[in-house]
C-alpha cells in the first residue's frame, strides 16, 4: 500500500471516529507513551547463556519446536531484538531474565550472577529502549530439580535460591539506574507438588519467610521494584502450587510488592481483565504478562483475539495505564522467532490502540442510563469502524511497515540472517 493510500484512508476514519467524538491524533499520542516490556526469552527459547548448549528444563514451562535460526549468544539474541524493535513503532523496553548474562564461558552460579555480568546488556538498551526489566531464574537448575526453589524445605536448597534472588534485586537496581527507569524485578518460582500436599501450610510458610528474606534490602523505588507471579498449576504441580494467587495477593499487599498476573496462570475462562481493577483499588501498581493459554498455560504467541481485547480495554479503561507495566510472556519454537515477537508484541499494541479507540464517556453514559441497547450497539460498530487505517498511519508515522509487508521482512531476515546460523 502506497504512502498515499494510508493517508487517504487515515483521513477518512479520523473523520469517522470525530464523528463519535474520538480524536485519533490524541489516540496515537497516547499510544506511543505506552512501553511494551519485550521478553528476551522468545529468541532462544528460554535457554539463556549459562553455558554453550543451556536449554530449559524443569518448572512446567515447555517450548515445543526447533524453527532453526535460534539465536546463540548476546550478541545474535540482540540482533534479533534490534530487528523486532525496528518492526515495532514507538520506543519499548526489554525484560532480562538472569540466565541471558554474559558470562564469558565461565560457570557462574545463580547464586553469584552480579550487574557486571549485565553491563553489556546496560550499553546496548540505553540504544534501543527506554528501559529494562529483570528475572530471577528459578528453573533449569540440578538445585531446582526436585520441583521447589524458594519453599524448598532443605535450608541448603532454599538458602542457595534466597542467595539468587538478593542478586537478582541488586541486578535490577543496577539496570535500573544505568536506564534512569525502575526495573520491574519479578519472581516466579515453579515450586509445588502433583499429587495432593499433607503440608500447604507449610511450604507456604516458608515461602513467605524466604520472601521476606530476600526482599529485606531496602532499595530505593527509582531504581526498582519487586513483583511476585501467581500461578494455578503447572505440569509436574498440578495438585499444589506454593505462590498460588491469594498467597501473592496477600503477599505484595501486606509488603507493599507488585503482583504479576499472568493471562496463562487460572483457570481456563477466567481472564485477567476482571483483575485489573480491583487489584488497583488496593495496591499502587501491576505487572501484567500477556501471554496466549490454549487449555493450559501453553504461552503461545499473543495474537488479537477477544481476551486481549478485553484486558487493554481494562487497561485503558480503568485510567491507570501509567500503574500497569505491559510485558509479554510467550515462546514458540515452531516458527521465525523474530516473526513470534513482532506478530504478538503488535497485537498487543493494537489491542491497545482498540481500546484507545473506544468513545468512553458515551459507553459509561448509556450504561448509568442504563441504556444496554445502545451500550451493546456502540460496541458492535466500534469493531467494524477503520481502526486498520489508523493502525497503518500510525506505523506510518513511526517509519514502521504495515502489516501487510511483514511476511516479507521477516523472510528475507530469515533467509538473511538466521540462514548463517544452521
Ligand atoms: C511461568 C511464568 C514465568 C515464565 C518466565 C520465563 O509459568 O509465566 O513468567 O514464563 O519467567
Ligand atoms: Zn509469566
Amino acid at each position: 500500500m502506497s504512502k498515499a493510500r494510508i493517508e487517504q484512508a487515515y483521513a477518512a476514519a479520523k473523520e469517522q471516529y470525530g464523528e463519535i467524538g474520538v480524536d485519533t491524533e490524541a489516540v496515537m499520542e497516547k499510544l506511543a507513551d505506552i512501553p511494551i516490556s519485550l521478553h528476551c526469552w522468545q529468541g532462544d527459547d528460554v535457554g539463556g547463556f549459562e553455558t554453550p548448549d543451556a536449554e530449559l528444563s524443569g518448572g512446567g514451562i515447555q517450548v515445543t519446536g526447533n524453527h532453526p535460526g535460534k539465536a546463540r549468544s548476546v550478541r545474535e539474541l540482540q540482533k534479533d531484538l534490534e530487528k523486532v524493535f525496528s518492526l515495532l513503532p514507538s520506543t519499548h523496553r526489554l525484560n532480562l531474565h538472569a540466565v541471558y548474562g554474559e558470562f564469558g564461558g565461565k560457570k557462574v552460579d545463580r547464586d553469584e550472577v552480579l550487574p557486571e555480568h549485565f553491563t553489556g546488556w546496560a550499553d546496548w538498551a540505553k540504544e534501543h529502549t527506554r528501559g529494562l526489566d529483570f528475572n530471577g531464574t528459578f528453573f533449569s537448575h540440578p538445585k531446582a530439580e526436585d520441583g521447589f526453589t524458594l519453599a524448598s524445605k532443605d535450608p541448603e536448597i532454599r538458602n542457595f535460591w534466597i542467595r539468587h534472588a538478593e542478586r537478582c534485586r541488586d541486578i535490577s537496581e543496577y539496570l535500573g539506574k544505568e536506564m534512569n527507569s525502575p526495573a520491574i524485578h519479578n519472581v516466579w518460582v515453579p515450586d509445588g507438588l502433583k499429587d495432593y500436599p499433607a503440608d500447604r501450610m507449610g511450604y507456604r510458610k516458608i515461602l513467605m519467610e524466604s520472601l521476606d528474606t530476600a526482599f529485606s534490602r531496602d532499595i530505593d523505588p527509582e531504581y526498582m521494584k519487586d513483583a511476585v507471579e501467581t500461578k494455578l498449576f503447572g505440569i509436574g504441580s498440578e495438585a499444589f502450587v506454593a505462590g498460588s494467587h491469594e498467597f501473592y495477593m496477600n503477599y505484595a499487599s501486606s509488603r507493599n510488592k507488585l503482583v504479576c498476573l499472568d493471562m496463562g496462570h487460572f483457570h481456563p475462562t477466567e481472564l485477567i481483565a476482571d483483575k485489573i481493577s480491583s487489584t488497583l483499588l488496593f495496591q499502587d501498581e501491576l505487572l501484567l504478562h500477556v501471554s496466549r493459554p490454549m487449555r493450559w498455560d501453553s504461552d503461545h504467541i499473543v495474537v488479537l483475539n477477544d481476551d486481549i481485547r478485553q484486558l487493554t480495554q481494562e487497561i485503558i479503561r480503568s485510567g491507570r495505564i501509567n500503574d500497569i507495566h505491559i510485558g509479554l510472556d510467550f515462546f514458540d519454537a515452531t516458527l521465525n522467532r523474530i516473526g513470534a515477537w513482532v506478530i504478538g508484541a503488535r497485537a498487543a499494541l493494537k489491542g491497545l490502540l482498540l481500546a484507545l479507540l473506544e468513545p468512553q464517556e458515551t459507553l459509561v453514559r448509556y450504561e448509568e442510563e442504563q441504556n444496554y441497547f445502545g451500550r451493546l450497539a456502540l460496541m458492535e460498530q466500534l469493531k467494524t469502524m477503520p481502526a486498520g487505517a489508523v493502525w497503518d498511519y500510525y506505523c506510518l508515522k513511526n517509519n514502521v511497515i504495515p502489516e501487510e509487508a511483514l511476511i516479507s521482512e521477516i523472510m528475507n531476515y530469515e533467509k538473511e540472517i538466521l540462514g548463517e546460523r544452521a
